[in-house]
């Protein structure tokens, strides 16, 4: 089966109890098995300092999903948790799914850019993954050691949810 690599993001209410609900929707669907999820970690938005911080994540899958249905069940999971689209890119969002890694494939159509274009800049996309897959190459780049090397860490920290 397909190995996908999906990021978790949000920034309003309370985005724990939806990455959890997410998660157990993934483990409910019989096209998915969740091989591995890393920790949460909370970072700064980019670029938008008025917004506030995200919690992110990303999971590991087995999917037998092709890559724009599984985009599709992804936009399904965004709405039913209460994702409203301003139209505004990069706006607050209560959950953002994106596919990162669809295997080794390279995607470049007008739904689907895979690997995800921004996720080489991204330390809340790159020290998730590593935590996970330490040795998963990145189609089309390389090792992700080699782009963790050269990503600026904007200051992510795992997420306790004693402190936080
Ligand atoms: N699309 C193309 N490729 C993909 C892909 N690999 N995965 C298309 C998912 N979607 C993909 O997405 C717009 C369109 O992208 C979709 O219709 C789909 O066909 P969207 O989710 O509606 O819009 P968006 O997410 O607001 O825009 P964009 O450019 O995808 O933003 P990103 O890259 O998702 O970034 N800061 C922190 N700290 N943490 C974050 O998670 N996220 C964003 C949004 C900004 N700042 C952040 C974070
Ligand atoms: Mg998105």
């Amino acid at each position: 089966m397909p190995s996908v690599y999906v990021g978790l993001g949000g920034n309003i209410g309370d985005s724990q109890t939806i990455f959890g609900n997410v998660l157990a929707d993934f483990s409910q669907d019989e096209r998915i098995d969740v091989i591995s999820v890393s920790s949460f970690y909370v970072s700064k938005p980019l670029d938008n300092k008025q917004q506030p911080d995200y919690l992110n994540a990303v999971v590991h899958l087995h999917s037998q999903y092709s890559p724009h249905s599984l985009l599709k069940q992804l936009q399904y999971l965004e709405k039913r948790y209460g994702r409203v689209r301003s139209g505004q890119n990069w706006a607050s969002r209560t959950l953002d799914l994106d596919i990162l890694l669809y295997d080794d494939l390279i995607i470049n159509d007008a739904e689907l850019v895979v690997p995800h274009p921004g996720m080489l800049e991204r330390d809340f996309v790159l020290y998730p993954m590593y935590e996970i897959s330490p040795t998963i190459e990145i189609a089309g780049y390389g090792s992700i050691s080699s782009a963790l090397k050269i990503c600026e860490n904007r200051g992510l920290k795992k997420f306790n949810e004693h402190n936080d």
